[in-house]
């Protein structure tokens, strides 16, 4: 079976006890990647020289959804719209794409992720985008020929809209292959590297076979 890591959310959760850090993954990524065949395990935010040892053990990597990247790790001062990072998810996310392509492995970047993912690999973001936040739907164009939209089976389509970053200069390697009606970028992917980047959330949309197609990819890639 196909073992997929999901990079986890850490975050303060309430408990009897009060607030305690925990790392977190909503069950839509886990039920997402079992639909399409793949076996979930959780990736705990760890040392960054440990993202090699968790690539021994799992075959391919989904990076969710979360809070902002800190604008340092893009050389930018955060604007007031800027949410505060969480340093040791962006450290060991940084390190987890960069093992990732360093093997070749494959991966899907969700929202943060694809965010994560673009600056990992040198690119930069838009720190703040208006008409992208609360849960409004957009349609996306998909260029045709694209991996992504061999993955959509698709080259247009509705998709949900959480954020409120977006991919400004694409990172080595990888290329905008889907945007809004906007400009504002929504996918991304590499001609040398099994990677797939949306900004939007598939895991809540999985009614629709284009959005499912995204984890069966993950699973079956490669
Ligand atoms: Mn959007």
């Amino acid at each position: 079976m196909t073992t997929v890591g999901i990079a986890c959310n850490p975050r303060n959760v309430s408990t009897a006890r009060g607030k305690v850090p925990a790392e977190t993954v909503a069950r839509a990524y886990v039920d997402a990647v079992r639909r399409a065949g793949g076996l979930p395990l959780l990736i705990p935010v760890l040392p960054p020289d440990e993202a090699d040892a968790v690539l021994d053990i799992v075959d391919r990597v989904l990076v969710i959804g979360g809070g902002d990247v800190d604008p340092a790790r893009y050389g930018e001062s955060p604007l007031p719209e800027t949410g505060e990072a969480h340093a040791g998810r962006d450290t060991f996310e940084i390190a987890l794409v960069q093992a990732s392509a360093a093997r070749r492995s494959p991966l899907l970047a969700i929202c943060r992720g694809l965010q994560i993912a673009n600056v990992a690999l040198g690119g930069s973001l838009v720190q703040h985008v208006e008409g992208h936040g609360g849960d409004v739907h957009h349609r996306v164009r998909v260029d045709a020929g694209s991996r992504l939209s061999g993955a959509l089976g698709a080259t247009a389509l509705d998709a949900n809209s959480q954020h409120h970053q977006a991919v400004k200069d694409v990172g080595g390697g990888l290329r905008a292959v889907a945007w809004a009606d906007d400009g504002t970028i929504e996918g991304v992917e590499s001609d040398e590297l099994p990677i797939l980047g949306v900004q939007w959330h598939p895991e809540l949309l999985l009614d629709r076979p284009e959005h499912a197609g995204l984890f069966r990819w993950l699973v079956s890639a490669g």
